[in-house]
């Protein structure tokens, strides 16, 4: 499946695949659009273009990220997991042993060659370009989300900067809450690469920020890499084409020469103000705290371009489908440094920092508490705050499962670990912002040498009883199905599930 170049390019595909509605009322991107879009995410519904926002000149997309299946397409696969494949096939590689091993090779190492960025000379992104007393923020319909909000917000940026010392580039999605014309503030928070560039400035870093991109490039901004890697690079990986880069206008940083918008500035190191309140993914507002102030030297835009926004509140939202995409794409690197693990999940519900399930095949006392200090070390799932382990075989999406084993194998006096580390940016709860507790839950099977009296046998029934009953099922004269909906949770009545439906 080829993936989208750009962001019209994706659009007239969600079109296609009736995956976008055109809303052609004036709707006002204060407050109205949140509440269209929060009932539309809740229901599965459409990617939603706002032809003709309210006080503004350019449309608005929204939802395009929602579902599932939106997210696949925007990958150009079936499943999520399918993303993640990509990854591990290059982590994974190994010296090739036969010709046929050898042409596989070559072609993953062209997905690498793929990954660099290509500079070209000229973009559509240059099409306008707005200086001085010109840039207008205004003429962009950016929301105000929530009732609190004090203004409107960028909510889907792709925020470019480079390391003053290594010249190393990175890309975040930050929000820019908009204080006039051409002001915003930046909100990279404090364990992120964007403000550690900052951070590492004397006097003003260039920022540039990039609006309305192919959807692979936009939720690359979001993927949290480690410092040192251009997310760039993982947006033209995962999409099989290099992300293409023109020189920008003002400030000396290539911004993605197919954008809608690109807004390009500069941060003072000493210039902050008071950020927020702002109604975050958390499912609150956020407190008001100081931030930097971004100033708007150039606004660039291709003609009739299209304003990409997103809403994040009390989940589920958009977000949660990016935040899906990182669970999956990451996995294979996760194993990488520990092959013990199996899978993880992060509900939608826990805000993904606040509760990682993994599952491992535990090999020797102690093992659960090894991957949970792992998890508590390893970049910015360190924030978690509650880790539950479970054994192999229990499946970490289905939370019923999960939640019957943080029962029945948890004694809560010899399985609990509380640590203390550092907690999310956001996180309201802990007395002292940014660190307090952690809650480990071993909720696997425990070893003789971990204190456990013997382990008793989990049910099963006998294969050839199942076999019987399946043979026999037409005989028995059920005349109604029962309804599937009856989950259980063991792998016996899933396959009775399955059985059912036929
Ligand atoms: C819709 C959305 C909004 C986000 N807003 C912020 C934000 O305002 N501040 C922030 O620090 N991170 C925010 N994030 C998370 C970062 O984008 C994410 O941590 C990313 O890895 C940051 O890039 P970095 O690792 O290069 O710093 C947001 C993520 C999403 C999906
Ligand atoms: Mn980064």
């Amino acid at each position: 499946m080829a993936v989208a170049r750009d962001l019209r390019e994706w659009i007239a595909l969600l079109e296609r695949e009736g995956e976008l509605v055109r809303v052609t009322a004036e709707v006002d991107p204060d407050l109205e659009i949140t509440e269209i879009v929060d009932r539309t995410v809740k229901a599965g519904g459409p990617a939603l273009l706002f032809e003709n926002p309210k006080g503004a000149r350019h449309p608005l997309l929204i939802n395009q990220f929602g579902t599932e299946r939106r997210m696949c397409l925007a990958f150009g696969v079936e499943r999520l997991d399918d993303v993640g494949r990509k990854v591990a096939d290059v982590l994974e590689m190994q010296p090739p042993s036969g010709l046929m091993d050898k042409v596989r090779g070559l072609q993953k190492l062209k997905s690498i060659a793929d990954a660099r960025p290509q500079t070209v000379r000229r973009g559509p992104v240059h099409e306008i370009v707005l200086q001085g007393d010109d840039i207008d923020l205004g003429l962009l319909p950016v929301q105000r989300c929530w009732p609190g909000d004090p203004a409107p917000f960028i909510t889907l940026p792709a925020v470019i900067t480079r390391d003053p010392r290594s010249g190393g580039r990175n890309v975040g999605m930050y929000r820019m809450q908009v204080i006039d014309r051409r002001t915003t503030f930046m909100h990279w928070q404090i364990h992120k690469d964007g403000r550690a560039d900052w951070l590492a400035t004397d006097g003003r870093i260039p920022v540039a920020v990039a609006l309305g991109l192919d959807p692979v490039t936009a939720y690359s901004a979001s993927a949290p890499l480690p410092k040192h890697l251009d997310e760039f690079m993982l947006a033209g990986f995962l999409r099989g084409e290099p992300v293409e880069l023109v020189k920008g206008v003002t400030v000396d940083l290539e911004v993605p020469a197919n954008a809608e918008i690109v807004l390009e500035g500069y941060i003072e190191k000493g210039e902050v103000g008071i950020e927020g309140p702002f109604g975050d993914h958390t499912g609150y507002y956020t407190a008001p705290e100081p931030f930097p102030v971004f100033r708007l030297t150039a606004m660039t835009m291709r003609r009739d371009a299209v304003y990409p926004s997103i809403v994040v509140g009390k989940p589920p939202q958009e977000d949660a489908w990016l935040g899906k995409a990182t669970e999956r794409i990451f996995l294979p690197a996760i194993r990488a440094t520990m092959p013990e693990i199996v899978d993880y999940d992060l509900p939608v519900a826990g805000a993904f920092h606040n509760c990682c399930i993994v599952s491992i095949r535990k090999a020797f006392p102690g093992h659960a508490q090894k991957v949970m200090h792992a998890i508590w070390g390893l970049g910015m799932l360190s924030l978690t705050k509650c880790v539950i382990v479970v054994d192999a075989h229990v499946d970490v999406h289905d939370y019923a499962q999960v939640l019957f084993y943080a029962g029945a194998n948890v004694d809560p006096a010899r399985d609990v670990v509380i640590g203390e580390g550092p907690l999310d940016h956001l996180d309201h709860a802990p007395a002292r912002q940014f660190v307090g507790g952690k809650l480990g839950i071993d909720a696997t099977a425990k070893l003789p040498e971990e204190g456990a009296r013997p382990w008793p046998e989990e049910i099963e029934m006998s294969p050839e009883t199942r076999r019987l009953v399946t043979q026999r099922w037409s005989e028995y004269g059920f005349e109604q199905v029962p309804p599937a909906a009856a989950a259980g949770f063991d792998k016996t009545s899933r396959s009775l599930r399955q059985l059912l439906r036929r």
